[in-house]
C-alpha cells in the first residue's frame, strides 16, 4: 500500500463573528483538506489549518510522498522533518501558544498521519480507533463552546444566533446548544470584556444550568493577580479555569492559589513544555490537540505522560470541519486517560465537506464510527464549493485583530491586559 498521489485542497467555510481576546472571527474560516491516494485506489483523508504559511509547508512535503508506504509512519515523519528542517511556522492569531521547529513538524506530520491511518483502516477494514489500540469508550463527550459575538458580520444580515453580549444572551445560546446537541459541560470563551462582566456571565450560566460543569477561557487576557481574584470569585463554580494568564510561571502562581484546576492549550504546546510545566505544578489539565501535538498516536503518548503526573486531559478545538471531528472522535475514543468533555466549534458552522449522518451528536456525545478508517465520506461537490469559497473570500490567514479594527478602530489585542 503505497502513496500514488496526494491532493491538497484549501477550503473556506462561513464562520460567525465570534469574539476573543485577539478580536473577532472573519466571515470565513480557512482549512486544508488532503486526499492521500494509494496505489490500489484507497483514499485517506486529513484536515488541518488553511492559512498560507501552513499550506506552504505542506506543499514542500507533497513531492516527497509518492511511493511512500502508508504503514511506515516513522518514515513519513523522517521525510517531513528532513524536508522542513529549519522552518518555524508562525500563525498570527496567537491563540495556541509559541512556535518551534518541533511544533511545525508535528503539525504537518499530523495532517498526513491522519490520512494514512484513514487509508490503513480502509485497507484493513477496521476503524481508526482500533488501529490506535481499540476504543476505551463507544462515544466521545463534547462541551458546548459559547462565545460572545456580534449579531452580524460587517455589511451582512444578522445570523441565526444574533448578538451575544449579555448574560441573558449567553444563557440563550447555551440553551440552544444544550437543546440541539445535549451537551453537559459548557465552556465560555472569555477575554472579551472586563473580568467582572464575564464572571457575571458564568454565574448566569451556573444558575440556568445547575449541575452542568462550567469552564471559562480568556486566552491569557488576565494578569496573575486578576486570575487569582477571578478564581476566588468562581470557587465551586468551575470544573476548570483555562489559560487565565500567560506563561508557565504566571499559571503556576495562579495555580498555587486557585481552588479549581488550571487548564491550558497555550503555555504547554509541545513535549518540551511538559517538564517545566509539571515541575512548576502550573496546570491540572492539558488540552490535547492532534493537529499540533504530532497526530493521533502522539496525542495518546501525551495522555500517558499526563496520567503519570496526575494531570487531567481535555481536548482543544479551532474552527473545523468533519474530517477533523472524525479524527478527534477516534483519538479521543482510543485514549483511556481523557478526563473531560472535548471542545468543538461544530455548532458554529453551517456547511461541511463530508457527507452528513455519521457524526451526529446524541446527549452531547458523538458515537465512534464503526466503519473502516475514519468512517466518513468526502463529498466532492461540497469540497469543490468550499474551495471556490476559499478562492472567492480572498483570505490567506486568520487575522481576528485587523477585522476587529473595522468594528472598533484602534483596537489593540493584548494578553494580561486586565
Ligand atoms: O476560535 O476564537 C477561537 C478560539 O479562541 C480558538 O482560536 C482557541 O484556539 O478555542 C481555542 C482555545 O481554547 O484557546
Ligand atoms: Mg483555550
Amino acid at each position: 500500500m503505497k502513496i500514488r498521489d496526494v491532493v491538497l485542497t484549501p477550503v473556506a467555510f462561513a464562520d460567525a463573528p465570534l469574539l476573543n481576546v485577539m478580536g473577532v472571527h472573519e466571515p470565513f474560516a480557512l482549512r486544508s483538506v488532503v486526499q492521500v491516494v494509494c496505489d490500489d485506489g484507497v483514499v485517506g483523508l486529513g484536515e488541518s489549518y488553511g492559512d498560507a504559511a501552513f499550506l506552504g509547508e505542506v506543499r514542500k512535503v507533497l513531492p516527497e510522498l509518492a511511493g511512500h508506504g502508508i504503514f511506515d509512519l516513522p518514515g513519513l515523519k523522517r521525510i517531513i522533518a528532513r524536508t522542513l528542517a529549519g522552518t518555524v511556522l508562525t500563525d498570527e492569531h496567537g491563540l495556541i501558544g509559541g512556535f518551534s521547529i518541533r511544533k511545525t513538524i508535528a503539525s504537518v506530520y499530523s495532517l498526513f498521519e491522519v490520512a494514512c491511518l484513514d487509508a490503513q483502516g480502509q485497507f484493513l477494514g477496521r476503524p481508526v480507533a482500533d488501529l490506535l489500540g481499540g476504543k476505551a469508550r463507544d462515544a466521545v463527550d463534547f462541551s458546548a463552546y459559547l462565545f460572545y459575538k456580534y449579531g452580524a458580520h460587517l455589511d451582512a444580515d444578522e445570523d441565526s444566533w444574533g448578538e451575544i453580549l449579555t448574560p441573558e444572551a449567553l444563557v440563550g445560546s447555551a440553551q440552544r446548544m444544550v437543546d440541539d446537541y445535549g451537551f453537559r459541560s459548557i465552556k465560555l470563551k472569555g477575554g472579551v470584556f472586563a473580568p467582572e462582566q464575564e464572571i457575571e456571565g458564568i454565574r448566569a450560566l451556573a444558575s440556568a444550568f445547575p449541575g452542568h460543569p462550567l469552564r471559562i477561557d480568556p486566552n491569557a487576557a488576565w494578569t496573575p493577580e486578576t486570575s487569582i481574584r477571578v478564581a476566588a470569585e468562581l470557587d465551586g463554580v468551575l470544573e476548570y479555569l483555562e489559560d487565565p494568564t500567560p506563561g508557565i510561571e504566571g499559571m503556576a502562581r495562579v495555580a498555587r492559589e486557585a481552588s479549581m484546576p488550571l487548564a491550558t492549550n497555550m503555555c504547554v504546546v509541545n513535549f518540551g513544555d511538559l517538564e517545566p510545566a509539571f515541575r512548576a505544578r502550573a496546570i491540572g489539565v492539558l488540552l490535547s490537540d492532534h493537529h499540533f501535538w504530532g497526530g493521533m498516536r502522539d496525542t495518546q503518548a501525551l495522555s500517558v505522560a499526563c496520567e503519570s503526573f496526575g494531570v487531567g486531559l481535555s481536548m482543544h478545538s479551532n474552527s473545523h470541519l468533519g474530517i477533523s471531528l472524525a479524527a478527534m472522535v477516534h483519538v479521543a475514543a482510543a485514549t483511556p486517560h481523557l478526563t473531560y468533555a472535548c471542545d468543538t466549534h461544530w455548532p458554529w458552522k453551517t456547511a461541511d465537506v463530508i457527507e452528513s449522518g455519521v457524526l451526529d451528536f446524541v446527549d452531547g456525545a458523538v458515537a465512534v464510527p464503526d466503519r473502516p478508517g475514519l468512517g466518513i465520506t468526502l463529498d466532492q461537490d461540497a469540497l469543490a464549493r468550499a474551495h471556490e469559497d476559499y478562492v472567492r473570500c480572498g483570505l490567506t490567514k486568520r487575522d481576528d485583530v485587523t477585522y476587529m479594527r473595522k468594528y472598533t478602530p484602534g483596537f489593540e489585542p493584548n494578553t494580561a491586559r486586565w
